[in-house]
């Protein structure tokens, strides 16, 4: 095997494609993320997978990959997809919510299908040239399915996942219907990168609040990998604008420029033409400015340079339009004869060109309602080698947290923006040293910097990573062989899944028809939550074992409930109730439940944040107070429970196994902390086949998961199809040529 490549996925590849008749002509056209990653590339075997920015019809697609063979692999969409997956789903709908800005979210179910297949269709590409070992770099909102997707697929690879956008605060992602999907896309990643330490922490609230898993610091534990998140401010090439500063036509540009506004003092807004970027509230700002400071209204231009972008898009048109409507307004008011307050170029100019305003401008006035990073900024600090000039930021940029010597503004405050306008033009000497701290930011935290420190702590994790439980697979595993087998399988959550009302808690067809066939092959035992009588009700007429009320009574196949067993409450009344009473007076929401033999303190409707920091604290009282009684302090889904030891999932799990000490075949599966009270039994019983699966997203210590109840029955059902119709010897499968066995 070679030395392992990186393998970059974004949703353009860095490339401009023409074509002439049938024939492709492939240039490149390198933006901020193919500089970042200069070195990188040259270090090491390097692939690009991305859209080549053009439709090629499917005929000419070959010649194309053919003419692109040099830039990467290519991924090419047709207009529908690309109108569903990118013009729809990403920059109509997660563009927006991400950025905070508020209106109709517009979901569309049929761009949302778009937008997965689309994704599949990146996985797949990066299927085709990964080998194990290399390292694959997934990039921003439009491909956040990926990591998951090849995660899914077995690949062998470090992921990682860098998000360019802002993530928003939780009660704005709460909002987005595929919100669970959407997060877990990106959590396949081993390592997901953001902007700034607010937007990762607005990741882990997420991933608390919509898929309920708790998290210590920088981690997510899921059941086979951690997902670390990095905080990764990204950077611009220093170097490469001081050299395009040096360009006899730059200089020329500059000298000019400088001549042609001698008598002024230059303001500067470089953005995309984009609604995040406040351009119509910078405009304003400076309206006003003009209007509360009459002497400034001759001597100061605002540079405005707006980049059309995504024009097919309704709301950039009439951003336009808008934008049009205020430089012609203003203009109008406070232009003169021989003056125009506004210098409006509506056009992507050369970043050479750029360079030479930077250095001209006495202020850069960039007033993002929200913005990842906002490279604008410090663009202008490498810029002014010589001499500092005043950088007026929006605080809702990510920029805004490593530049610290920005005067930041709130952009929705039209006042304070003119007011701070005005005091900057009239202190205009920028302080040099707040300005050398910026420098030295900028310098030490280049784009290709930023690259590799992503890289080298995605390589770092990946090579630390721990042996996570594997997704079941029935095919996969040595189920064939043993011929004693027991299941102890776990009820509400695990076979079926978790309802609201005990009254649509009910086994469906499939989890009946199963629980049945298995019966013929192996002991099953079935444990639940609920009382004896709604367990005969929905599974009395099987012939399988039965455990009420998680784990008060056995019932075998076929036998009868023994006698209930009795407490003394004394313990349960004297000792727990006062602290659980405690904890729920001060906990909103959150309510003691009493059962025959427990007593629980539940908080699934408390702020889940508030909850498990209470939970932790109750538990460690518990424990405390509790210690040497024959009682278990159990921790489950958002609940907190003391019943005795003797009647636990726990003490359930050791006596089917020494009553089954025959059995060959131990499968256990849960999906709770309770269950995996279970599996720590299962392992310790030394049998020689022993499965603990965990269902659902969350870290576990089974061997096993699968995500859903259904995905556990289907798993189910191929081991009863296995056994009834074992495959031939010298098949693939392990444990292969075992005859279909008795119980
Ligand atoms: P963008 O939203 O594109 O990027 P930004 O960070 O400001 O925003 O980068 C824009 C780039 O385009 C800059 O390099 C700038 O020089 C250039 N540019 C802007 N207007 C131009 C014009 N008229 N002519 C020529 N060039 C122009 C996304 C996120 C950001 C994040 C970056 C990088 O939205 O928040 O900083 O990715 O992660």
């Amino acid at each position: 095997m070679g030395e392992s490549k990186l393998i970059v996925v974004s949703v353009r590849l860095p490339v401009r494609l023409e074509r002439t008749g049938e024939a492709w002509q492939a240039s490149p056209s390198p933006g901020g993320l193919a500089t970042a990653l200069r070195s990188v590339a040259r270090k090491r075997p390097f692939t690009w997978v991305g859209w080549p920015g053009v439709s090629v019809p499917v005929h000419l697609q070959d010649s194309a990959a053919a003419a692109l063979t040099d830039f990467g692999r290519p991924v090419f969409l047709v207009q529908k997809e690309f109108q569903g997956f990118y013009e729809q789903f990403s920059n109509r709908l997660i563009w927006p919510l991400f950025h905070n800005i508020s209106g109709r979210l517009k979901f569309d179910r049929s761009a949302w299908y778009r937008y997965r297949v689309v994704n599949e269709r990146f996985a797949d590409a990066v299927l085709e040239v990964a080998e194990p070992g290399d390292t694959v770099w997934v990039h921003d909102y439009q491909l956040a399915l990926v990591p998951r997707l090849l995660r899914k697929s077995g690949l062998e690879c470090a992921i990682g996942f860098f998000l360019h956008i802002p993530f928003p605060s939780h009660e704005i992602y709460r909002t987005l219907p595929a919100r669970e999907e959407f997060l877990l896309g990106m959590l396949g990643a081993d390592l997901i990168g953001f902007h700034t330490y607010e937007f990762a922490q607005h990741f882990r609230n997420a991933c608390l609040r919509v898929l309920g898993i708790e998290s210590e610091r920088e981690v997510i534990a899921l059941p086979d990998h951690l997902a670390h998140l990095g905080v990764h401010p990204i950077g611009v090439d220093p170097q490469e604008i001081h050299a395009f500063a040096q360009l006899p036509e730059v200089k020329d540009e500059f000298e000019s420029l400088r001549a042609r506004f001698r008598t002024k003092k230059v303001i500067l807004g470089v953005d995309r033409l984009d609604y995040t970027k406040g351009i119509p509230e910078k405009l304003l700002a400076f309206e006003e400015f003009l209007r509360r400071n009459p002497h400034w209204q001759t001597k100061v231009v605002l540079i405005q340079i707006a980049a059309p972008s995504r024009t097919g898009v309704q709301e950039y048109r009439d951003l336009k339009r808008e934008v049009d409507e205020l430089v012609g307004r203003i203009n109008g008011r406070y232009g003169t004869f021989n003056h125009t307050p506004i210098v409006y170029i509506n056009q992507t100019i050369p970043r050479t060109r750029l360079s030479a305003l930077y250095r001209l401008a006495d202020v850069a006035f960039l007033t993002p309602l929200r913005d990842g990073m906002n490279l604008v900024a410090m663009e202008y600090v490498a810029a002014r080698t010589d001499n500092p000039g005043t950088l007026i930021l929006s605080e809702f940029a990510g920029a805004a947290s490593c530049l610290a010597g920005a005067r930041l503004v709130n952009p929705h405050n039209i006042g304070l923006m003119a007011d701070v306008l005005a005091d900057a033009l009239h202190n205009s000497s920028a302080v040099e040293s707040e300005f050398q701290g910026m420098r030295d930011f900028v310098h030490a935290n280049t784009s290709e910097a930023w690259a590799q420190r992503f890289l080298k702590r995605l390589d770092e994790f990946h090579d630390n990573r721990r042996a996570g439980a594997k997704r079941l697979d029935a095919v996969c595993i040595n189920v064939v062989e043993p011929q004693r087998r027991l299941f102890i399988l776990d009820y509400g959550g695990t076979l079926q899944p978790h309802v609201p009302q005990v009254s649509e808690a009910v086994p469906d067809r499939r989890v009946r028809s199963v629980l049945h066939e298995l019966a013929s092959l192996a002991s099953v035992y079935v444990i639940s939550r609920r009382s004896a009588a709604v367990l005969d009700r929905w599974l009395g007429d099987l012939p399988i074992g039965l455990v009420c009320e998680d784990g008060v009574a056995i019932k075998h196949a076929g036998g009868d409930w023994p006698a209930m067993p009795e407490i003394d409450p004394t313990v349960l009344d004297t000792m727990v109730k006062p602290v659980l009473e405690d904890f729920a007076e001060h906990t909103p929401g959150s309510k003691l439940v009493r059962g025959r033999v427990a007593l629980g303190w539940h908080y699934r409707t408390v702020d889940p944040k508030l909850g498990a920091l209470r939970a932790k604290g109750l538990y460690a009282q518990l424990e405390d107070t509790l210690k040497g009684l024959p009682y278990a302090v159990l921790r489950s889904n958002r609940a907190i429970e003391v019943r005795p030891a003797r009647l636990t999932k726990h003490s359930v799990a050791e006596r089917l196994l020494e009553s089954h000490a025959d059995a060959e075949l131990v499968f256990c599966a849960g999906n709770d902390r309770v269950d995996e009270g279970m599996f720590e039994v299962a392992l310790r019983s030394e049998r020689d086949n022993v499965i603990t699966c965990f269902v659902g997203d969350k870290d576990t210590i089974g061997q096993y998961f699968v995500e859903s109840p259904a995905e556990l029955v289907d798993q189910l059902e191929t081991m009863v199809s296995l056994w009834l119709e074992p495959p031939v010897i010298g098949s693939e499968l392990r444990g292969s040529g075992a005859a279909p066995a008795a119980k």
